[in-house]
């Protein structure tokens, strides 16, 4: 097994020198299964156990992540520390508590799938633009099952709007159409991950690109067209033909974690307008001056891009509140240990 195969390269070298010890390896993770992970070293692969209290990036280790492991045999293995990432596509988990779901590690180039033969919906391919340009990988937008739709044209009309620049391809497992062009992302030692929606084929297009049924897929709901969440875990392959492809369970909401960059890249315009009203603090709702308001009116912008900005800047200021609400219960809990000391000591 050769590393750079799974895309070791320059920049994982020079963190590696930085931090290793005699008797580690450094291995890729591949498959993630809560408790335990797989990952491939130069020595094989091997299962090792998902390391507990540790700092924050070690506990919160995702597929793709480079780690260093001790050399030891495949059942003794365990995780030493992970090296710094090229990129990380995170996002809010969903529940109660403040976390970020890191959904893959150091890929080169993220897959935004969405099916031409169902919910085809701009608003969430905003989304995961916004989280694919935060991820510091390279965004390109497949739209599959081009065999079942009627009205492409329009379709890529609507997708070359949502994403100017970003490259758009059409694709059908089935006649083939648009599977070079994917091809063409995934060269040696380069990463790339399919997100999306469950049910658009990310999987079927994962086992043609590999040239065999590695992993399950299953047909859509009748009724809705729906997938099924047949695939439960990330998991990373090594292509005959080079390059590295995960596939990942279709997500049902793609919460933002961070957006500056993002939002900037995606809404830069909506942002540049918003600092043009007359008074600083402008809700933008009936307030004299308003450049948004005017830019509505003329049709310069469109409603639904406004509409879709408010939506995602109240949910940014939401998360942020959270974020900073679990900050003041550390702090909390900080000053209690600080005293504790004090007390202790004195
Ligand atoms: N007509 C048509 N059907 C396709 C195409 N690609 C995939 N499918 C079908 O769509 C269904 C769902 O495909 P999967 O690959 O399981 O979808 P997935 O994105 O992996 O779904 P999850 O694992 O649930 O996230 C299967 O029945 C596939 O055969 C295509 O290009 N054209
Ligand atoms: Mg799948
Ligand atoms: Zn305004």
């Amino acid at each position: 097994m050769n590393i750079e195969d799974y895309g070791w390269d320059g920049y994982f070298e020079k963190e590696w020198k930085k931090k290793h010890k005699e008797g580690m390896l450094p291995a890729r993770i591949i498959s993630d299964y809560g408790q335990f992970l797989r990952v491939v070293c130069e020595k094989g692969e091997g299962l090792v156990k998902r390391p507990v209290q540790k700092a924050y990036d070690e506990i919160n280790l995702a597929v793709g992540d480079w780690v260093a492991v001790d050399d030891l045999s495949e059942d003794q293995r365990s995780i030493c520390f992970v090296l710094p990432r090229k990129t990380k596509f995170s996002r809010a988990a969903a529940g109660y508590e403040v976390k970020e779901q890191i959904v893959a590690a150091n890929v080169d180039v993220v897959f935004l799938i969405q099916s031409l033969n169902r919910d085809f919906n701009m608003r969430r391919l905003e989304r995961y633009l916004i989280a694919a340009w935060e991820s510091g990988a390279m965004p390109v937008v497949v739209l599959s099952k081009a065999d079942c739709c009627d009205d492409l044209p329009q379709k890529l009309a609507e997708v070359y709007e949502t994403a100017p620049g970003v490259d758009v391809h059409a694709i059908s497992c089935v006649t083939g159409e648009g599977i070079d062009d994917i091809k063409k992302y995934i060269s040696k030692g380069k990463t790339a991950a399919l997100l999306g929606s469950s049910g658009v084929g990310k999987s079927t297009l994962t086992n043609l690109l590999a040239g065999a049924e590695l992993l399950k897929t299953s047909e859509v709901r009748e009724k809705d067209s729906r997938g099924r969440h047949t695939t439960t875990h990330r998991e990373l392959i090594l292509l005959p033909q080079g390059g590295l492809i995960m596939d990942t369970p279709g997500m049902r909401t793609l919460l933002l974690w961070e957006a500056d960059t993002g939002m900037e890249m995606m809404f830069g315009d909506v942002e540049e307008l918003t600092k043009k009203c007359r008074f600083y603090d402008c809700r933008h709702e009936n307030e004299p001056g308003c450049a948004v308001k005017e830019a509505l009116e003329s049709g310069s912008l469109e409603n639904t891009k406004w509409e879709a900005w408010v939506k995602l800047q109240k949910e940014q200021e939401y998360l942020e509140a959270k974020k900073q609400g679990k900050l003041r219960q550390r702090e909390k809990k900080w000053a209690k240990q600080i005293a504790s000391i004090k007390t202790d000591s004195y």
